[in-house]
């Protein structure tokens, strides 16, 4: 592909933003880059490309610059229906997102983990084994670090693991992984997409590209997965806790166990240290995927055995008077909070935030079976109250150090005190890590006498 001297417009000056205006300055291309937010509340992104030859439009998006450009690489971020987008496309000119863009650099071998929920585990353990397999490897992606960095830092490397979002995958054309993986699909992003169909679309299009040279690990267990297997050209690698398989990636009384063209590797489960059904699913797609891409079965069990995990998924904080304090801030949406309950008998639910707009309906069932008092919060807590209320005890909160003292006053000893808010944080903090912090904080400071 060339870039030299193409004149090329950069919508939304965030992480992704910055380093798609490096690479594509570093390589010649004529740069303007563009986003809704004013010069002020861009002082950092703005600092980090200082010097550099860039033309800036903020504040304001300008149609005749979407029209004008040769090509317009846009931000995850930035809605598909945005008018401005549509704008470019009537004109003709090619819109690809950062992830399109990059790959078309990259050469090692790559693997694409995407799913609604275990995408961050499972592309972070992934990077470890192969790293531990001998590979150099980069890991990136939604994740946090743009993979266009891999290629702007042209470091040589044997293996890349990137971590996909449905947002990532809206304007793509050629982006092939030669492993990607499809954990699961629950409703999620509803505040996005228009239908939970939609969804799905932006999903599946990570094997759009792939012939039968490929290969898509896909969970047999998610019905919605597992209808997939027959629409796509990529060869399946199956993987299942439910059925033994002849060919795939399957988990059974403690084994987890690999099963490829005669080959076969067994994992006993018993000294991991990432735990929960959830986790087996992960570990056996980074299994699959490292695997498939040449990694030596011994060297990668160890690392999985060395692996702990991510904070803010199910992390216990604390036991006070014989209960137990979790907290599961990256739980944005009710598949994760699903995994969340099936994981402890005797709850107390502390869950809400800014709703996204799905059905809390899923959690019904667990609801009435686990949780015996829910304290809730945030601008989603009326909707959950009408959805989840009525099945058991339900309480409100002001903010999430009320909810927090609440729920260690109701909760008896052995129960669990369980931060899974089914909900994303923008309404009361920052972000996930911040709300994460602040029920750290809160659950920290039960029974000293003082606020956090
Ligand atoms: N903007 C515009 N015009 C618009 C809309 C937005 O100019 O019409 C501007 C905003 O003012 C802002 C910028 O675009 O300045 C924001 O871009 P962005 O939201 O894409 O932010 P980045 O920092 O580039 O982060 C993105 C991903 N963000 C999203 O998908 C929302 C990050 O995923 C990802 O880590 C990063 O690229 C690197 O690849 C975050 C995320 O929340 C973690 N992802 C969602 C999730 O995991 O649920 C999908
Ligand atoms: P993602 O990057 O897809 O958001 P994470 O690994 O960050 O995934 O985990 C997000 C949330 O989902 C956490 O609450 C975690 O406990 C839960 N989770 C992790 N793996 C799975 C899975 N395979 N299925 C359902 N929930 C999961």
């Amino acid at each position: 592909m060339e870039i030299t001297g193409k004149n090329i417009l950069v919508v939304g000056l965030a992480r992704t933003g910055v380093a798609v205006a490096r690479f594509l300055v570093r390589n010649g291309a004529r740069v303007t880059v563009t986003d809704l937010r004013d010069e002020t509340a861009l002082a950092g992104p703005l600092g980090e490309l200082a010097g550099l030859p860039v033309q800036y439009v903020l504040g304001r998006h300008d149609e005749a610059d979407f029209a004008a450009a040769d090509m317009v690489v846009v931000s995850p971020g930035v809605p598909q229906e945005s008018p401005y987008l549509q704008a470019s496309r009537k004109a003709g000119r090619e819109v690809i997102t950062e992830i399109e863009l990059a790959s078309r650099f990259v050469a090692a071998p790559m693997v694409a983990i995407t799913g609604t929920n275990g995408k961050t585990t499972t592309t972070t353990l992934t990077g470890e084994i192969f790293s531990a397999c001998g590979y150099r490897t980069f890991v990136g992606g939604n994740i946090g670090n743009p993979l266009v960095e891999l290629v702007e830092g042209g470091e040589p490397v044997e293996r890349v693991v990137v971590e996909i979002s449905s947002f990532q995958l809206e304007w793509i054309s050629s982006f092939r992984p030669r492993v990607a993986v499809l954990l699961n699909i629950t409703e999620d992003h509803l505040d996005r997409y228009a239908t939970f169909q939609e969804y799905i679309d932006a999903k599946v299009r990570i094997f759009e590209n792939q012939d039968a040279s490929d290969f898509a690990v896909l969970n047999l267990d998610d019905p919605i997965v597992a209808a997939i297997a027959g629409r796509i050209a990529a060869t399946v690698f199956p993987m299942s806790q439910r059925q033994e398989l002849a060919e795939g990636i399957f988990h059974r009384d403690g084994v987890i166990t690999f099963r490829h063209r005669g080959r076969e590797e067994r994992f006993p489960t018993a000294r991991f240290r990432i735990t929960g059904v959830h986790n087996i699913e992960n570990t056996m797609a980074s299994l699959a995927s490292t695997l498939l891409l040449g990694c030596d079965a011994k060297r990668a069990l160890a690392a999985v055995e060395a692996f702990a995990g991510l904070p803010h998924r199910m992390e216990l904080v604390r036991e006070l008077a014989g209960v137990r304090y979790y907290e599961d801030s990256k739980a944005t949406n009710v598949g994760s909070v699903e995994k969340a309950l099936a994981s402890f008998d005797t709850i107390t639910l502390i869950a809400g935030g800014k709703d996204k707009g799905g059905s809390y309906g899923p959690l019904a069932p667990l609801v009435k079976e686990r949780v015996r008092h829910m304290v809730l919060i945030g601008e989603a807590r009326e909707r959950m109250a009408r959805e989840l209320g009525s099945l058991t005890d339900t309480r409100m909160a002001a903010t999430l150090e009320e909810a927090v003292e609440l729920a260690a006053s109701l909760t008896e000893p052995g129960g669990v005190v369980l931060f899974s808010p089914a909900c994303s944080s923008f309404d009361m903090f920052r972000d996930y890590e911040e709300r994460a912090q602040r029920f750290r904080a809160a659950v920290n400071a039960l029974g000293t006498g003082e606020n956090p």
